[in-house]
């Protein structure tokens, strides 16, 4: 047996009637969703994008922040902000995800950051290429993993780290992973990973490393605790488990009418009115957005809006005539290898659940 799996056993479940606890409630608290009122925006506001980080956010200041590029290369770099910036520049349109997306509407729960269906976000990140970086690095023969540490330290079932995740090789030498130190044209704010920060389109969020101040090449596997034991979907604390990669399809309601304040139920005046959202998966291009105002028994299309690049989320509208009742709406969408499942698929750490949305609306 690994150590890969040996401690994957800490991970824990509550039990069925367990309430979330106050240490994920302290989670909640400083790792924000983005509030579903703005799916209307294309870009999200910074403000207004999801956040998880792992421990602390660590404020780095940009006049002394450097890069280094080791490892199995044959001439190692290292670079200061301005180098940085002064290479060629890409802008590129990216929804975020959180792995963690959809976790609390697990049974059991898995205990951990507490997701619903919030944890999204798109932004304009502008940055630099990796792959000319990498390759001016003098890449060895063999290489493997790309490590990507952030500045930020701390335990995590005891292990304690640096934030620290790994690319395969092909992956991190992708034309579209990007360096990048602004968001939505300013400089990255201190939570989103300033000043400089990967972004992997596509990929879901662990993998955007933020705070990035070393990229080290290896020759072999990277057996550190984020690549080997978190964001794994393990059936068991026994199973090694396959590792968390691209984003599944996804589609999200902006939520219609007014809501309660408690339970945030929608109260909707009785009327044809349009719902409206938006749709993404890193894993292929979305190709079909459905509406069921029945719970999920009976679906109707939905019609797609225009794409705002290949990894940037895609908007959806569907006609309603609401009549008066009780309603709960859901949405799902398919991109070329299937559907988002209406039941969730468990795993251990609550890793890439990505079961339909379910919205319950007062048609008054
Ligand atoms: N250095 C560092 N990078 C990190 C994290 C972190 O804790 N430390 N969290 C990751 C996770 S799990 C996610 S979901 C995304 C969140 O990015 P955001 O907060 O900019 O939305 O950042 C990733 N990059
Ligand atoms: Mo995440």
């Amino acid at each position: 047996m690994t150590s890969t799996v040996r401690l994957g056993e800490q991970a824990r479940v509550a039990a069925l009637d367990e309430a979330v606890s106050l240490d994920e409630l302290r989670l909640a608290a400083r790792n924000h969703g983005m509030p579903l009122e703005a799916l209307r925006d294309d870009l999200t506001p910074p403000g207004l994008h999801y956040l998880l980080v792992h421990y602390d956010i660590p404020f780095v200041d940009p006049a002394s922040w450097r890069l280094t590029i080791g490892g199995h290369v044959y001439s190692p770099i290292e670079l200061d902000l301005a180098a940085l910036t002064a290479r060629p520049r890409v802008e590129t349109v990216v929804t975020l995800e959180c792995a963690g997306n959809g976790r609390a509407r697990l049974l059991p729960r898995p205990v951990s950051q507490p997701w619903l269906d919030e944890a999204v976000g798109t932004a304009r990140w502008a940055g630099t290429p990796l792959a000319p970086l990498l390759r001016e690095s003098g890449l060895l023969d063999g290489a493997v993993d790309v490590v990507f540490t952030g500045h930020d330290h701390g335990t995590e079932r005891g292990v304690e780290q640096d934030y620290q995740r790994a690319l395969p090789i092909e992956e991190a030498l992708g034309s579209d992973v990007l360096l990048a130190y602004e968001m939505n044209g300013a400089p990255l704010p201190p939570q989103h990973g300033a000043p400089v920060r990967l972004v992997v389109p596509g990929w879901y969020g662990m993998t955007h490393v933020k705070w990035l101040r070393d990229i080290t090449v290896l020759a072999s596997r990277f057996t550190g605790y984020q690549n080997a034991v978190a964001y794994r979907l393990r059936a068991d604390a026994d199973d090694p488990g396959e590792p968390v990669t691209r984003i599944l399809p996804r589609a999200l309601m902006m939520p219609p009418g007014f809501p309660d304040f408690m339970t945030r139920r929608r109260i909707v005046d009785a009327g044809s009115l349009v719902l409206r959202g938006r749709a993404w998966s890193g894993r292929a291009p979305v190709v079909r957005v459905e509406l069921s105002t029945d719970g999920g028994q009976s679906w109707t299309d939905a019609a797609l809006g225009e794409s705002l690049g290949r990894h940037a989320w895609r908007s959806w509208s569907a006609r309603w005539d609401a009549i008066r009742g009780e309603y709960e709406l859901c949405v799902r969408a398919t991109d070329e290898v299937g559907a988002q499942p209406v039941d969730p698929l468990w795993n251990l750490q609550g890793m890439a659940n990505n079961m339909v949305q379910r919205m319950a609306v007062t048609v008054r």
